[in-house]
């Protein structure tokens, strides 16, 4: 979204004195600031990811904050907030604010919403989300975004990183992006939640069963258009992405590696340290993210809604 539109969404944001600054640095690199009486977006990182002070998300928020927080998610790809101790029935309803909700067919969720997946992990539970992915991208219409509150932490590690698959397409020489573009790939629930991980007991396995009949493989272009910015980004990930269509295994093997491991580079990635009731709210539909696990035998707890997006395609005929 170019700068200016940005600006107008946020001085939508408070009712009272707004002022908005745009820098842009020396070096090229892009730092963007809108300062308002209450609200404050800056940049963290170049590729992705922004601070956004000044807002109270266990109030219900108005359609203009709504807007605006959309907005910069679309700028930025992923927003954190800080200090913001939701309960789950709050959670899930400020990310209702944004779109219909996915129910997770395996992840357990909070008694209270079931919307609400809750990530408990401990020495029993190990940490399964150290891979980068893009999350439930093995339905037809994959999460547009997700909103993922840290609950209990360890006394350190547990950091959390994300991804742009728009940097990481826009970093590829334009023979390989003209490859990409003509592939599409196969997204199984079944690469990721295996049996022997989720159905070790007759009522788990039964439950993984379901999930997979009820999720068959589907196929989605290996680079898709970002609905809202007409951007066009990387959309395979090492956890659910299991063949491109139109290439022979090895080649496939090899172009999905490429990729996969191409997307997070250091360069394309923002890193974040939790504290507890941190919020973030990322754009699922073309990042992908990677939680670390570091920090056995301590116990982490975060919960997570999603939102449903729309089914991914390629826009033909704009260049880049
Ligand atoms: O626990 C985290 O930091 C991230 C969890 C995750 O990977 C996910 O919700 O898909």
């Amino acid at each position: 979204m170019p700068f200016l539109c940005r600006a107008v969404a946020l001085q939508a944001m408070c009712a009272g004195e707004c002022r908005t600054r745009t820098e842009i640095s020396l070096i090229g690199v892009k730092t963007v600031f809108a300062t308002l009486s209450c609200v404050q977006v800056t940049r963290i990182s170049p590729a992705l990811g922004a601070l956004v002070t000044g807002v109270d998300l266990c109030q219900p928020i108005s359609n203009d904050l709504r807007d605006a927080i959309s907005a910069n998610l679309v700028e930025h790809q992923v927003l954190f907030f800080e200090n913001q101790p939701l309960t789950p029935v709050q959670h899930r309803d400020l990310a209702q604010r944004f779109g219909e909700l996915h129910v997770h067919p395996i992840y357990p969720n909070s008694g209270d919403a079931k919307e609400i997946i809750v990530l408990d992990t401990n020495d029993k539970n190990p940490p399964d989300s150290d891979e980068w992915h893009t999350d439930v991208t093995f339905i037809e219409q994959p999460p547009l975004g997700a909103l993922l509150s840290a609950r209990v932490l360890p006394p350190f590690g547990g950091d959390t990183l994300w991804a742009s698959g728009i940097a990481a397409y826009e970093a590829l020489s334009d023979s390989f992006k003209e490859f990409i573009l003509t592939l599409t790939a196969e997204h199984d629930i079944a690469a990721s939640f295996t049996i022997e991980r989720y159905g070790n007991s007759p009522e788990t396995r039964k439950m993984v069963e379901n999930a997979r009949l009820k999720n068959p493989p589907v196929v989605h272009p290996v680079v898709r258009t970002h609905p809202v910015s007409k951007q066009r980004g990387i959309f395979v990930n090492y956890s659910f992405t299991t063949r491109i269509m139109e290439l022979s295994t090895r080649e496939s093997e090899m172009v999905l590696n490429y990729l996969t491991s191409h997307v997070s580079k250091p360069e394309f990635t923002v890193r974040w340290k939790w504290k507890q009731y941190d919020l973030a709210f990322w754009d699922n539909r073309l990042t992908q993210h990677y939680a670390t696990a570091d920090y056995m035998p301590h116990r982490r707890v975060m919960h997570r809604a999603t939102i449903l997006g729309d089914k991914p395609y390629l826009e033909s005929g704009i260049a880049s």
